[in-house]
Order: C-alpha cells, then structure tokens, then sequence
C-alpha cells in the first residue's frame, strides 16, 4: 500500500531535522482531550470521535512538546496543575496539554461571535450571516491576546516552532511576533481565504491581515485560496509580493503564503473498512434501518450552511418526483451532527432541515420504506465506515468548503463494489479527487440529474474512477500533509533571511 511508511515516528524526524532543539508547541481552539466528570461522580476523558485533533494528537505523541487549547471540559480544571498542564494521554503522557480558559462572555464573543458569525460566514462568501459586533472583536482580541501570553510561557528557550491552527487565531501570531523573534511561527487556515471583494466587507481586514503577517509560513488547502489571501494583501496592505515564491513581504518580515492539500489517515480508513467487524457492522445496519435491498445514499456533514445539506435534499426532491420507480428501491441516509446551536443562522438551519425530511418522509414513505434515514447526533469513526462501506453514492453538496474530509474518508472506505461520488464543484476536495461525478448545488435539476447517472453507474466505471481516486488519495495522506507544513517551516526563516527585505 503506497501509504505505508509514514508514520508518527517519521513525521517526527522530520520535525527533528528541522528544529534539532526546538519544542514544538501547537495552538488551537480545540483541545484534544477532555477531561468530564460522570453522574456518577467520577473523572472521565473524551476525545474526538475524528477530525484534526485525532490526527494531529500521534504526531505529539511521537514529537513531545506542548498543544495549548481551550479547556472545556467539565472537571478540566481539576486535574490541571498550577500552570494549567496536565499531561496526555492521561494513561501514558508523552506530550504537556496547556488549558486556556474562557468565561462564559468569550464564549459568546470570541467563539460564537467573531469566530462563528463573523469569520466563517466570511470566508466561506455567505454574506447574508455575517454579523460584526464592536463586543465580539473586542474579545476576540483579547483571547487572542491571551493565547500568544500562553506561548511565550510554553515555549522554551531553544527556539523551536509554534504551530498556529486555523481562524480562531488570526491575531494571536502578531502579539507573539512583538515578544518572541527567534521562534519560527506558522498557521493552517483550514476553512477558504474569500476574494477581495468580499473580505473588504470586513471592518477589521487589516488587523486580520497584519496577524497573519506576523507568521513566517501561512498554508492553505488550494492555491486559489492562497491567491486570494496574497491579492487582499497587495489591495489592502500595498505589501511586496514575489508571485514566484508564493511570499509576501510586509514591514521588514516576509511570509510564505502556501496551499497543503489537508488529507486523511487513509490506511486507518482503509484498515477498518476492510474489517470483518465492519461487515457485521453494516449487518445490523441493513436489518436496524429496513435498507436490504435498496440502492443507498449517504451524507455525512456538521449540521452546518456551507455543507449545502438544504440544497440536496431539494435535489432529492426532484429525483423522486422526476424518477417515481426510485420508490422503495433507494433510500439516502443523512448523518448530520448539530453544531454551534446558540447561534440563530444554526437553529433555523437545524428547523429548515428537520421540516424538509419530514416533509419529504411524509409524502413519499410507504409500509415498507421511507426516502429518507435521518441520524442527527455524532456517529463514532468505526460506525461512519460501515455505513460509507455499504453506500451506492455518496453526496457531498457543499455551497463552499475548504477541503471536505467526508470525501476522502468516503473513498478510503470504498471496496471491491464501490459506491460512485457526487462532490461538489465547490468543496476544495474536488480540486484534488478528480473523477467524481461533479454536482452544482445551486444547479437543482443539474444536481438531481447527476444523481441519477451516479445511481445508475455500472460497476466497471465506478471501479475504475474509484481506482483512480484511491491512487491520488494513497499519495496524499494526513502524514503527508503534516511533513510537508514541517519541512516548509523548518526551511522558510532561511529563504527570508536569503532576501534583502529592507529594500
Ligand atoms: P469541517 O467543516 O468540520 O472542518 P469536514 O472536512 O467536513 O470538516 O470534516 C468533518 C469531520 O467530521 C469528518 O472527519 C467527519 O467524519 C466528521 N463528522 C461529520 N459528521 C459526523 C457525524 N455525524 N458523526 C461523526 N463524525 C462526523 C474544516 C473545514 C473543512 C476542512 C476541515 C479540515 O470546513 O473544509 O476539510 O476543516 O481542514
């Protein structure tokens, strides 16, 4: 298997080539455990059922050093010590987790304001959700603020590299940037960077701008995002731009500004899809929700605007109304988890949701069958493969996204009788995957037609595309992806310092 080979252990001697003494510290808004206390009165820890923090939590393993992050977990605070570390993983630490705290009113502001109604709906161009507020950049300063004091008191004397994580944290590299020159600092945005056009909406641009500027690598998932940041910063900023390099210089400091593809652990993904636990899985699947002998659908998403989830269910819609001998032969299976529910673009997303599957359910199920199977809370990772290991299709109908993981872990998944990919043209992923059947979400009668030809692909096509997919997928995992942000920050202060940046 092409995958084979990397590793935890061989991320880390990269990061060891690159920053010989160096620790390496990681920030986030995400913590990677959670420490609860049970109604029993006992003190439980959670980690993520998946995501980035299940990914990059073996890369600390093998590399030591410190992750800082939010702590809110139950009984966090007890277990912390007096510098608010706790080790992890509780039952054999190799790496410091350093807790931050957030007030209630943080929480509100930084998290669920600026972060969450300001940022994402910005960059993922939905305009109609953006909203600024004077109280939520406030404290979306300040807990910036707060995070870059965390770093200075975790990050050692030897230099080392700080590993910012995505939109949280836009200005916390330029407080840092004032009180810690010698550390190489770097960020992942994981959501799209918006063009022009639409980030000058934003009233606080430049400081948004100017905090990214502070680090010396800046990576995004695509060039095109990468092309959108470097031209906000030529109309915005009036900063040196060398196109070739990818870099930007701004008062003196130069930033790269690169696109890495984010990926999945592709061999897990494979490993327990092929699993005899998996086919027993997909068993009781089949027997607990009626679905022997039906074609299968499935959709994995947050319950979130940019995953395009009211878009596909109006294209289901018109399949059904369009092709009736669909009936009783093809049920879709939503898997949705509710998400950022305190904000009223999420409620009402979560209503519009629950209304048109009823609707849809009501209308068309029979005794014996309904269209639609709605799973609205979390799935773990083992029960998310049986159900992409068993599916027809898979429908990824994102309005915008940076990447999209369901994808890739949809296509890890996949057997010998694959299922076919709608994926939208608007999911990062489709830059990458290739021979997906390529949907518009906003294209309804395009987007159902295309569901029709997914279903009704033969097996040879859908093997071969599936092939193909999995070749790209094998060359491009989450190691890959970590290896190569790492190489990149170990080399990008020497490039800088091979330039004259004052002139
Ligand atoms: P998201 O928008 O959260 O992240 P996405 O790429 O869609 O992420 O991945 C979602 C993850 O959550 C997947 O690993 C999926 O398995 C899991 N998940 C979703 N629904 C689930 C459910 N019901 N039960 C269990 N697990 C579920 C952001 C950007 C993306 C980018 C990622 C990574 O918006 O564009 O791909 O970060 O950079």
């Amino acid at each position: 298997m092409a995958t084979s080979g990397w590793s935890p252990a061989r991320v880390h001697d990269i990061y060891r080539k690159a920053f010989p003494q160096g620790r390496l510290v990681l920030v986030s808004n995400r913590q990677p455990y959670a420490h609860m206390r049970t109604e029993n009165d006992e003190i439980t820890v959670r980690r993520p059922a998946g995501g980035l923090s299940l990914a990059l939590d073996p890369v600390l393993q093998a590399v030591g050093g410190t992750w800082i992050a939010w702590g809110h977990g139950s009984a966090d605070s007890e277990v912390v010590d007096d510098h608010d570390r706790v080790g992890v993983p509780p039952e054999d630490p190799a790496y410091t987790l350093r807790r931050l705290w957030l007030s209630d009113e943080d929480i509100d502001n930084y998290y669920l304001g600026y972060s969450n109604q300001a940022l994402w709906p910005l960059c993922h161009n939905i305009l109609e959700h953006v909203r600024f507020r004077f109280r939520y950049w406030r404290s979306y300063r300040d807990v910036n603020t707060r995070f870059a004091h965390a770093v200075v008191e975790e990050a050692g004397d030897e230099g080392g590299l700080v590993w910012f994580q995505d939109y949280h944290l836009a200005l916390a590299p330029a407080v840092l940037r004032n009180v810690r020159s010698d550390l190489t600092l770097a960020h992942f945005w994981h959501i799209p960077w918006p063009a022009w056009e639409t980030l000058r909406v934003c009233p606080q641009k430049i400081d948004i701008l100017e905090g990214l500027l502070a680090n010396d690598l800046l990576g995004f998932h695509l060039d095109s995002f990468v092309t959108n940041f470097i031209t906000c910063c030529i109309r915005e900023l009036d900063a040196f731009v060398d196109w070739t390099k990818r870099a930007v210089v701004y008062k003196g400091h130069m930033t790269a500004v690169k696109a890495f593809p984010i990926s999945i652990d592709v061999g897990r993904f494979e490993e327990m899809a092929a699993s005899e636990e998996t086919e027993r899985r997909i068993a009781t699947i089949v027997e607990r929700y009626g679905l022997a002998e039906q074609k299968i659908g499935i959709g994995v998403d947050r319950l979130d605007y940019s995953k395009g989830i009211l878009q596909r269910l109006e294209a289901l819609r018109l399949l059904f109304r369009d092709h009736p001998e669909l009936a009783g032969r093809f049920t879709f299976v939503q898997v949705a988890v509710p998400s950022r529910g305190e904000i009223p673009a999420y409620q009402h997303l979560q209503e519009r949701v629950d209304q048109r599957i009823e609707e849809l359910n009501g209308a068309l199920s029979t005794d014996s069958w309904k269209p639609i199977v709605y799973i609205r809370h979390p799935l773990p990772q083992d029960e998310l493969v049986a159900f992409y290991r068993m599916a027809d299709v898979a429908i990824i109908s994102s309005v915008q996204d940076g990447m999209n993981l369901v994808v890739k872990e949809f296509i890890a998944s996949q057997g010998d009788d694959p299922g076919a990919v709608c994926l939208s043209e608007f999911a990062g992923a489709a830059d990458e995957i290739g021979r997906s059947v390529s949907i518009n979400p906003f294209d309804t009668e395009g987007f159902a037609e295309s569901l029709r030809l997914a279903l009704a692909m033969p097996l040879e096509e859908r093997r071969h595309r599936m092939e193909a997919m999995k070749q790209k997928l094998r060359r491009q995992t989450i190691y890959t992806w970590m290896a190569d942000f790492l190489e990149a920050a170990g080399t990008v202060r020497a490039e800088a310092a091979s330039l004259d940046l004052e002139s």
